[in-house]
């Protein structure tokens, strides 16, 4: 059974603070270790490297996982590779780490190993992604609300493009992955009624070259005059497809217009260039609160099941005021 994160505490505060540097990591991440002091051996198990959204949240976890702040980090990046993933996990487990943090590739197949891990007395925050497992298999999740970030998209299209037939191509996240179904659903819903037309959709795997790939793929099948919308389910496969859609001779964001999710510069840098239309933000700066989590399980305090951060969005004009002072 999917376990849908629908309650649980919405965290913007702490997250704003820290987005913008103002935070500090007393409060979340601790100066020293658990509360005996004692340095905190944490194995975290990272999806990969694929993206500019994924660079900017380890950066976040690495920081928020640092000596000064009482940790020793032990860190796997799996290359988007949801079997070398486990393995990593499995490893941290016969290291005997004291605690795990896994953001998960995909939301499947985490049974056995998580069991392990609790056999094994070891407490396991997820950051970012979900899983399918049962929740009693983890202490608490922090991260954002991919469905609503589809919502948010999918209502800025349908208002976009009213009653005027649409034919849109999805560039999808990596097959699995909570974000990609996710964002998915909720596009899907946010649109239901609209003269929006779904004509293809394929996943990029997150990366840029992955969004090129697919949308030169469309752009061969449809041409340019066959595509009115892009939803790209992140900026990396949206500026992909900007490259595809401007080798092929069209303009972005006005022969083609292209949603997307999740606000790296490189997309708000497209997004007040005008080649990309609306981007809904997913904040990965994530560390802190994650540390946060792992000190208080350690210290046997209760935490919440899930935590997770409220979602922005942006028009090219909210872009253009707000792109030179953001963190990432
Ligand atoms: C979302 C995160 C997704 C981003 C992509 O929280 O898991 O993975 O949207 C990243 O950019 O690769």
């Amino acid at each position: 059974m999917k376990t849908k994160f629908r309650t649980g505490v919405a965290v913007l505060g702490a997250l704003a603070l820290f987005a913008t540097g103002c935070g500090s990591s007393d409060s979340d991440g601790g100066d020293g270790g658990s509360a005996s002091g004692d340095t905190i051996k944490v194995g975290f198990a990272q999806t990969g490297s694929e993206s500019g959204w994924r660079s900017a949240n380890t950066e976040s976890m690495k920081e928020a996982f640092s000596e000064e702040n009482g940790f020793e980090l032990v860190f796997n990046a799996a290359d988007n590779d949801p079997a070398a993933q486990i393995s990593a996990v499995r490893s941290f487990i016969s290291q005997g780490v004291d605690a795990i943090v896994i953001a998960p590739i995909v939301e499947d197949g985490w049974d056995d190993v998580l069991q392990e891990a609790a056999d094994a007395d070891i407490p396991v925050i997820l950051e970012d992604r979900t899983v399918t497992s049962s929740e009693d298999l983890y202490e608490s999740w922090v991260g954002l609300d991919f469905k609503k970030e589809g919502v948010m998209a999918g209502e800025w299209a349908a208002t976009e493009f009213g009653s005027e037939p649409t034919k849109m191509v999805v560039l999808e996240g990596t097959t699995g992955s909570a974000p990609a179904n996710d964002r998915a659903e909720g596009f899907d819903e946010a649109i239901a009624g609209s003269s929006i037309e779904k004509i293809d959709s394929q996943t990029g795997e997150f990366t840029r070259d992955g969004g090129k790939t697919v949308m030169e793929g469309f752009l061969q099948k449809y041409g340019v005059d066959g595509i009115d919308l892009v939803y790209a389910h992140n900026d990396d496969m949206a500026l992909g497809a900007i490259e595809a859609i401007e080798a092929a001779g069209g303009v972005p964001g006005e022969d083609i217009k292209i949603v997307s999710i999740d606000a790296v510069h490189d997309g708000m840098q497209a997004l007040v260039d005008g080649k990309i239309n609306f981007i809904v933000e997913c904040n990965p700066l994530l560390g802190d609160l994650a540390a946060g989590l792992v000190k208080s399980v350690l210290d046997g305090e209760t935490v919440e099941k899930q935590v997770y951060v409220e979602d922005q969005s942006f028009t090219q004009e909210q872009a253009a005021e707000v792109i030179d002072s953001r963190a990432y």
